[in-house]
């Protein structure tokens, strides 16, 4: 028989074991997790042909409007895990605050909590390019069988059990990580199935790539406008590429494969960045620590951060170790 990739599905079973707590509930989290990605991948590719791109006409708690697909993609997400009772909370970017799920007889019995930005790069969505899901998964802090609080998501990224992130592009693709290595699965669209396509995925050490919104160049902190200078001085390896979609999930992805380093740093107009911790930057943190690379606020790892608030921003440099590690030698020459 010729041989053939694993599946997603055959995946988790083998790794089940490399799992912490191995009852199966982690395996049947990320199962739900694969089955809500190809809904919202079914309908992301159905932009243009039904009316699903454009605004909904209401603002999320940032006060960023949502997009018709932010919207699916939150319900779709939320209505698995709520439907399947995997979880006992959920923290979504897109809604206020976390909910609670009770589960199986109403008695809170559910280990773990999940943070999610259902559709990041939304703004992407209405010109055909690529954009993500990502996710982080928590064990909650609180007794099993009381309702979670926000003690369960406030959590630092390095109390992580699992996160990831899918990529609706070229080729859809999910991507994660349970703390033992990064792997990634191809979506086969004809069939609905994930195949292993890229096993224990690493960030090259140094690269050449730089991922940035040049546009912000002026309200951007000294360190960082010195780090630009430098990745664009004709020197050795330099002057780097830049290469900036706008979507953080594909210049993520395309600088694991590739090696970069994305920033989006403080600036005056956002005074803690944009990204959230929550939501974007510990499970992309998790990634790229887990796959080799470094993420840091510039100053220090983003996963010993100690959140306060479920949608706190943070400055965010994630890439190649080096590459990273140079940035931040930038940033202390002005602390
Ligand atoms: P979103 O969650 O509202 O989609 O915002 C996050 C996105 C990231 O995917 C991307 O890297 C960044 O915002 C782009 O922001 P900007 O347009 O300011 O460069
Ligand atoms: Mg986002």
């Amino acid at each position: 028989m010729e041989e053939r990739n694993k599946t997603l599905g055959e995946f988790i079973i083998e790794k089940q074991e490399d799992f912490k707590y191995s009852s199966g509930e982690l395996s049947r989290l990320i199962n739900s997790i694969r089955l809500a990605a190809k809904v919202v991948n079914y309908k992301v590719n159905q932009a243009g042909l039904v009316d699903i791109t454009g605004a909904f006409g209401a603002q999320n708690i940032q006060g960023e409007d949502q997009q018709k697909l932010d919207v699916f993609a939150n319900d779709t997400f939320m209505e698995t895990l709520i439907n399947r009772e995997i979880v006992c909370g959920i923290a979504s970017e897109e809604n206020d605050d976390f909910i609670t799920i009770k589960g199986k007889d109403e008695c809170h019995n559910n280990k773990y909590v999940v943070l999610m930005d259902p559709l990041d790069g939304s703004s992407n969505i209405d010109v055909n390019v690529s954009v993500g899901t990502i996710f982080s998964i928590y064990r909650r802090v609180t007794p099993i069988g009381t309702p979670v609080t926000i003690d369960d998501f406030l959590q630092p990224g390095d109390a992580q059990v699992a996160a990831g992130y899918v990529i609706y592009g070229t080729s859809t693709m999910l991507v994660y990580t349970t703390g033992h290595g990064v792997n990634g699965f191809t979506l086969n669209p004809a069939i609905g199935t994930f195949y292993l396509s890229h096993p224990n995925m690493q960030f090259p050490k140094d690269g050449t790539i730089y991922s940035v919104n040049e546009g912000n160049y002026v309200h951007f902190p000294q360190g960082v406008k010195d780090y630009l200078k430098y990745c664009q001085r004709e020197e050795e390896n330099r002057p780097y590429t830049s290469r900036y979609i706008g979507s953080l999930v594909a210049d993520i992805h395309r600088n694991m494969i590739k090696g970069g380093v994305y920033l989006y740093p403080t600036s005056s107009k956002a005074p803690n960045g944009k990204l959230r911790l929550l939501y974007e930057c510990n499970p992309m943190a998790f990634i790229a620590e887990q796959a080799g690379g470094k993420a840091s606020d510039g100053f220090g790892r983003i996963m010993e951060i100690k959140p306060t608030e479920l949608h706190q921003r943070v400055p965010f440099f994630c890439g190649s170790y080096n590459m990273v590690n140079k940035a931040e030698e930038f940033m202390a020459k002005y602390v």
